[in-house]
């Protein structure tokens, strides 16, 4: 009787063994793990349909595919999962997201490096910028995310366009930004740049959340690209969209180092391989949509202001101390990415 009981409580201990183990295991990795398969979580701010989300869930195709289901990657689009950038860049760096793709604004918080490829005023345009990001300066940068010890992956880079104010009132000097309140990323630098141009920068507004701050007033306005403008529906309600492109800032497809090192070494270098491969399609889908969103606002009543020469060598002027501050030790490679392309 006394053995059956034994038995019996044994049997009661290897069910609650079993248990636990299924109930841990899918919190492994920042995903769950089902009949040998791992399933991985990316967390991303914008909509469906936006160029960087269709590039997620391209990376997501191409990873199940070429690990033959062994890594199947979950979007969770719409900032559903985290609102601000900071919150998943938080969250990588403990395991506790595998994936996130963000703007390398609020990366540069961990990464002080990264600001210098987004300095403002730095690229003369888009192609400059690519020219810049493809070379080794580029991939430095990416592989400097992890050297830094932030916990963070940098897998690949991916366009967005440059950044122009937009605001409730026009602007069509310096002078009019005297006092006006700016939402900016989560980057010093960013919130320096607006102060230096006499407004006052405001961080821990998420972009989904821009266009209520904006109604409500908490803001006079932000700054961002054509096709967040458009797709966050912020011309309804800051239609004066000035044309000064202070930065040009790439997105990056981050990675969790701490979920990674739970994979096969295999499987993490065809993840890579897979991000490097979907940087062309992003640029393909962000130019058509770069367009397409500057058309349509543009029909909607958008009030777009060009800056004359003059008037955008003043914005440009007031930068001095940002290249001073932030590009101290950094003076020969910001010469290299100035004379990249000449
Ligand atoms: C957009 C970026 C997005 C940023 C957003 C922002 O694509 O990653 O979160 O700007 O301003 O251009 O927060």
């Amino acid at each position: 009787m006394k053995k059956l009981a034994v038995l019996l409580l044994l049997a009661v201990a290897a069910v609650l063994l079993i248990l636990a183990v299924a109930l841990v295991l899918p919190l492994v990795a920042g995903g769950s793990a089902e009949k040998g398969q791992t399933v991985l979580t990316l967390s991303e701010v914008h909509a469906e349909g936006y160029p960087t989300t269709l590039a997620d869930y391209e990376f997501a195709r191409l990873v199940e595919e070429r690990t033959e289901g062994r890594i199947k990657i979950d979007v969770y689009s719409g900032g559903t999962l985290y609102g601000e950038e900071t919150g998943s860049i938080e969250a990588l760096q403990i395991g506790d997201l595998a994936f996130a793709r963000v703007s390398a604004s609020p990366v540069a918080s961990y990464v002080p490096a990264l600001n210098v490829i987004q300095l403002p005023y730095l690229y003369r345009d888009g192609d400059h910028m690519w020219q810049v990001l493809n070379s080794e300066i580029g991939q430095n940068m990416l592989d400097e995310i992890q050297a830094s010890g932030s916990g963070l992956v940098g897998l690949c880079y991916y366009d967005a366009g440059a950044r122009n104010f937009y605001t409730k009132t026009p602007i069509t000097s310096v002078a009019d930004m005297a006092g006006l309140k700016i939402r900016l990323q989560n980057n010093a630098m960013m919130v320096e740049m607006v102060q230096l141009l006499g407004g006052n920068g405001v961080t821990g507004i998420g972009p989904n959340d821009v266009y209520s701050a904006i109604q409500q007033g908490t803001i006079d306005g932000a700054e961002n690209n054509w096709p967040t403008y458009e797709s966050m529906g912020d011309y309804q309600v800051a239609p004066y969209f000035l044309l000064d492109g202070h930065t040009r800032v790439p997105e990056i497809l981050l990675a969790s180092e701490a979920v990674l090192e739970t994979l096969d070494p295999a499987d993490v270098e065809i993840i890579k391989e897979c991000a490097k491969e979907t940087q062309a399609y992003e640029i393909e889908q962000w130019a058509l949509r770069e367009k397409s969103s500057e058309e349509k606002v543009v029909s909607e009543g958008v009030t777009v202001t060009e800056l004359t020469p003059e008037a955008l060598a003043e914005f440009q002027e007031r930068m001095a101390p940002i290249y001073a501050e932030y590009g101290a030790g950094y003076e020969d490679l910001i010469e290299q990415i100035q004379n990249t392309g000449l």
